[in-house]
């Protein structure tokens, strides 16, 4: 073989190689903008949820609750935040380290809380 057609081979080859690669990751950027589209709009619809978390500070001038939450689905994993509540009554009562169920509303990330109970030990 000459020498220009193995040049000539190993630069098609190559011009092929980015070729292919090129359009799957073109193809991965549409999945991926597709998916993020996905979740955005999962992430922003209104709703209701009802879990239980452990009181871990009570912030009344604020109107806010600190709580460590389990799992909210589709929302967020667990974890330690805190909350606007609606009605500050709702904080009467609510002593650190206490266990409670308590229900969010809003789109999220806008949620608040809308009822909270302590849960029987
Ligand atoms: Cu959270």
């Amino acid at each position: 073989m000459r020498l220009w057609r193995a040049i000539l081979l190993m630069n098609l080859a190559l011009v092929l190689g980015i070729m292919v690669g090129y359009l799957a990751w073109g193809r991965q950027v549409v999945r991926l903008e597709n998916e993020l589209a996905t979740a955005r709009r999962q992430a922003s619809i209104p709703g209701t949820w009802t879990v239980r978390g452990v009181v871990r500070a009570v912030l009344l001038p604020a109107n806010i609750v600190i709580l460590t939450h389990e799992d909210i689905p589709g929302i967020m994993t667990s974890m330690t935040m805190g909350f606007p509540v609606k009605d500050p009554k709702l904080l009467e009562g609510l002593d650190i380290g206490v266990t409670v169920r308590f229900t969010l509303t809003g789109a999220p990330p806008n949620l608040t809380i809308t009822a909270i109970q302590r849960e029987n030990p």
